[in-house]
């Protein structure tokens, strides 16, 4: 019900929503492109499951001319230094972790924590989004989710050798995530977003993976508070 009267008060046509929109649709172009990027990596770490990890990349490449489609749409012109910022410092532990040969850590920042990023803000966004956004944006949540679950069925068959390099990758990268929602807080509101819902879903796409992987409740617990030092 709140939701329907959000879309009722949105205009998507006034320069407040435009200017806003330049910002986020950029994050998600930024995020798709890295996402792709990523992807190609992690088939080189991962030669038996580069098959898998190289369709994963092609996919976030179909998302990324999606969401540019979107901007397109809107009349939008995308704000693409500003999203490159954003994603730096997420993108650079990735690569260092690459550089390092560190695995998991490359799949907890990127299939746990990039994507259950992706899985809130596509969920959040789809009862707020215009009807073209929104039916781009209902296709690409369906391959959100089977990327969260590469990560998870990986760490989760590797559990045991991974789980303290996947605690100290969240330790590093989870602060990230928060000090990122925070910067979005504003634009996103403007867009019919709010940032407890957010949060919300961010923290059950990603505790429920680290369920799945095999931490108990008082570790996933332990582990999301990491974020909240940020
Ligand atoms: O795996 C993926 O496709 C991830 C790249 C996409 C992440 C998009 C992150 C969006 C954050 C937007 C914040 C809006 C409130
Ligand atoms: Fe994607
Ligand atoms: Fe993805």
């Amino acid at each position: 019900m709140p939701q329907l009267e959000a879309i009722a008060e949105i205009d998507f046509n006034t320069d407040t929503y435009k200017d806003a929109y330049s910002r986020i649709n950029a994050i998600v172009i930024e995020g798709e492109q890295v996402a792709h990027d990523n992807y190609i990596k992690l088939g080189e770490m991962l030669p038996e499951n580069k098959d898998e990890l190289l369709s994963l990349s092609k996919m976030e490449n179909r998302h990324m001319k999606g969401f540019q489609a979107c901007g397109r749409n809107l009349e939008v012109t995308a704000d693409m230094d500003y999203a490159h910022q954003f994603f730096s410092q997420l993108h650079q532990n990735f690569k260092d972790a690459a550089a390092q040969g560190k695995v998991v850590t490359c799949l907890v920042i990127q299939s746990l924590i990039i994507e259950s990023f992706a899985i809130a803000a596509y969920n959040i966004y789809i009862p707020v989004a215009d009807p073209f956004a929104r039916k781009i944006t209902e296709g690409v949540i369906k391959d959100e989710y089977m990327h969260l679950n590469f990560g998870e069925e990986w760490l989760k068959a590797h559990f045991e050798e991974s789980k303290a390099e996947l605690q100290e990758a969240n330790k590093q990268n989870l602060p990230l995530v928060w000090k990122m929602l925070n910067e979005v807080e504003n634009d996103a509101h403007i867009l019919g977003m709010e940032k407890d819902a957010l949060v919300e879903d961010f923290m059950i796409a990603y505790g429920e993976a680290l369920n799945n992987i095999g931490f108990s409740n008082r570790e996933i617990m332990r582990m999301s508070a990491h974020g909240l030092t940020a």
